[in-house]
């Protein structure tokens, strides 16, 4: 049995189904060390999830970033992907950062769903387009989102929605399993490995893949301040951490463990090949073509 949460969460499953075992994954850890779950398919009943998140009015916010190339390149297949699997059933508003407000393309959400667009400066590095995202989201949870929405998800946008992504990824801090990492042993997981920087970590829990991450908007707020305090510190130092933000992310979360964590079907490589745990791709990285989106 799990902890408070998913015993919440899960327990109508377990007395409903548990003498009949359907909503078991026995080839998959479905447990950390610290009792959150690893929500698998398979697991849970998707219509309990959301009659609970419908009779607890939960509301989405999903933060998404398209700045320079990435704009074309990305946000209209990932929005209208997000509109046929990303929590229907509940309210949503996606806030999108971008640079080029009045590129963002002709988008209609469904009724109870919106759409803010919000202008930010690009960052002349890569890498600062990316770790500044912290500081954003941190700001705007502040500003708006907190007034508005229950949860905070947030999204790198090269990716497309393939399959359900639903109420039942909703917690108070919720990380994402790495798809090239969940089946490695710890020592070839990518953490910094640089004492000088504060995302340094000897050991951890498992390698979390920063391109989704959300929870409560308190706890989203305190992740994404403490990251981006940890970055700001580094630039004083003169490091940076080895993948940036999502360094740090694993190091916040390390040390702050995350309520529930999501397999990696809620964010799959499909160049990985097939792989029979992977029984649904929820969410699926779209290609990169570095060449033209990151040569300057
Ligand atoms: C990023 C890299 C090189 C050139 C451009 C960019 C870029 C990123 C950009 O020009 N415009 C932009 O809006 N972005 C945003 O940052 C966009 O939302 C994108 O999805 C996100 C992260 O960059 P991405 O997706 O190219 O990096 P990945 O897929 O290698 O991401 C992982 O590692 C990153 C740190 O290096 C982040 O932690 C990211 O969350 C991880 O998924
Ligand atoms: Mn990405």
């Amino acid at each position: 049995k799990c902890s408070l949460e998913s015993a919440k969460m899960l327990s109508l499953d377990y007395s409903v189904d548990a003498s009949l075992n359907l909503w078991s994954r026995p080839d998959v850890l479905t447990c950390t060390s610290w009792k959150a779950p690893i929500i698998w398919e398979g697991m849970f009943d998707p219509d309990l999830y959301d009659q609970m998140h419908k009779i607890e009015e939960s509301s989405v916010a999903l933060t998404v970033f398209a700045v320079g190339r990435y704009l074309d390149a990305y946000l209209k297949n990932f929005l209208n992907s997000s509109e046929h699997h990303f929590m229907l059933g509940l309210p949503v508003t996606y806030y999108v950062f971008t640079d080029m407000p009045e590129k963002v393309p002709d988008f209609k959400p469904a009724p109870q769903r919106s759409i803010k667009v919000i202008k930010v400066q690009k960052s002349s590095r890569w890498q600062d387009i990316s770790m500044m995202r912290m500081k954003t989201i941190s700001d705007v949870i502040e500003s708006d989102i907190r007034h508005h929405c229950t949860h905070v998800f947030c999204f790198d946008v090269d990716q497309v929605f393939t399959g359900r992504f639903g109420s039942e990824a909703l917690g108070d801090s919720v990380a994402l399993l790495h798809a090239h990492y969940y089946h490695l042993p710890k020592r070839l997981f990518t953490y910094d490995r640089n004492p000088k920087s504060k995302a340094y970590m000897p050991t951890g829990d498992f390698y979390y893949h920063a391109a989704i991450f959300g929870g409560s908007w308190k706890r989203v707020k305190a992740l994404t301040e403490a990251c981006y305090q940890s970055i700001m510190e580094d630039k004083k130092n003169n490091v940076e951490a080895l993948w940036h933000d999502e360094s740090h992310l694993n190091k916040y979360m390390w040390l702050h463990k995350p309520s529930k964590v999501l397999s990696p079907e809620y964010c799959w490589d499909t160049s990985i090949g097939y792989r029979s745990d992977i029984r649904v791709a929820r969410l699926l990285w779209a290609p990169k073509h570095y060449d033209t989106l990151r040569t300057p």
